[in-house]
């Protein structure tokens, strides 16, 4: 029976996910709705999960060398700030800069020009990471150099494929002498991951099943988001911590707006979202993929997190 494809990218992807013949999988950035990025500040709060205080930590303790290290007065571009917070001690170290924050949620880029207002010349952009930059970049002054930001290891939600494309989409956008800053979490022991993403508050288990509630609200579909649980897996053959979602029953869910009327038996998963823990050596064959050379990096040996700076 024919049915046609919908229009809404959301709606598409979604469709597409649902009806692989070997694992559903939903993409992660749709996690990150108002309740879902309300859902990732409680995340980065928790106890279990050191990641974000890891990346804040390393800024914080090293934000006047980094800013050493990029040539003066620098356009700063931000992919997908969040609330700013981190960033506030390397703009202070960079002094007075145009800081461009991109980010598709615009509750966040409001948040993100309130917390950094006081210290830089804030210019939000709500777009996509590579059209974001790209709009950016139209803001340098003749000769100004810029420093990318891509922090709190959203690299590693890439498959690694994705991760060196994406660097080097970067790079192209970007000229001799521009840097970009590279956080990435390292690996660690199991246990620890584990607890990070299968919190005993189930915060993160909430994060994980919004992305249902939110397929409900946006697309008038029927998940009962009872019948579902967070499982949370280490592969380490690819270095990865795995996020799923196992259907407790056989059933059937029905997506209008995706066209689709899909069915899950008892224990089959959806797989929801990949989070890849790096060694060193592995940051810096990514970094040569993508086109650049590694100029700095400074590591949180506490948590086990690297922010790494990278000149094209
Ligand atoms: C945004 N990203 C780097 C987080 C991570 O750790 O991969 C997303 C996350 N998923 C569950 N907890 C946090």
């Amino acid at each position: 029976m024919y049915s046609p494809v919908p229009d809404n990218l959301f709606a598409r992807e979604v469709r597409a996910g649902l009806t692989r013949p070997d694992q559903k999988t939903l993409p992660c950035r749709y996690f990150y709705d108002e309740i879902g990025s309300a859902l990732f500040e409680a995340i980065a709060s928790l106890p279990e999960y050191g990641l974000t205080r890891a990346d804040a930590r390393v800024i914080d303790a090293h934000a006047g060398e980094i800013a050493g290290a990029v040539p003066a007065g620098p356009l700063v571009a931000e992919l997908g700030s969040g609330s700013g917070t981190k960033t506030r001690r390397l703009l202070e170290a960079l002094g007075r800069v145009r800081y461009c924050p991109i980010d598709v949620s615009p509750a966040a880029l409001a948040a993100c020009a309130r917390e950094l207002t006081p210290v830089a010349d804030v210019h939000p952009i709500e777009a996509s990471y590579l059209d974001g930059l790209r709009q950016a970049a139209s803001h340098r002054c003749p000769g100004q150099t810029m420093l990318v930001l891509f922090l709190g290891s959203t690299i590693g939600n890439f498959e690694p494929e994705d991760a060196t494309a994406f660097l080097y989409g970067i790079q192209r956008e970007l000229a001799p002498g521009d840097a970009l800053l590279l956080g990435t979490d390292l690996v660690k022991p199991v246990a620890k991951l584990l607890d990070a993403y299968d919190d005993p508050t189930g915060v993160t288990a909430a994060f994980n099943l919004n992305l249902l509630g939110r397929i409900n609200r946006e697309l008038d579909a029927d998940f009962d988001l009872r019948r579902f649980e967070h499982l949370v897996r280490y592969n380490g053959a690819v270095q990865r911590i795995e996020m799923h979602l196992r259907s407790l029953a056989n059933q059937c869910v029905h997506i209008p707006k995706a066209d689709l009327t899909v069915r899950i038996q008892a224990g089959e998963t959806i797989h929801t979202e990949s989070c890849h823990k790096f060694r060193l050596e592995q940051i810096a064959d990514l970094a040569r993929a993508g086109g650049f050379q590694i100029n700095g990096q400074w590591i949180d040996r506490a948590w086990g997190f690297a922010e790494t700076l990278l000149l094209v």
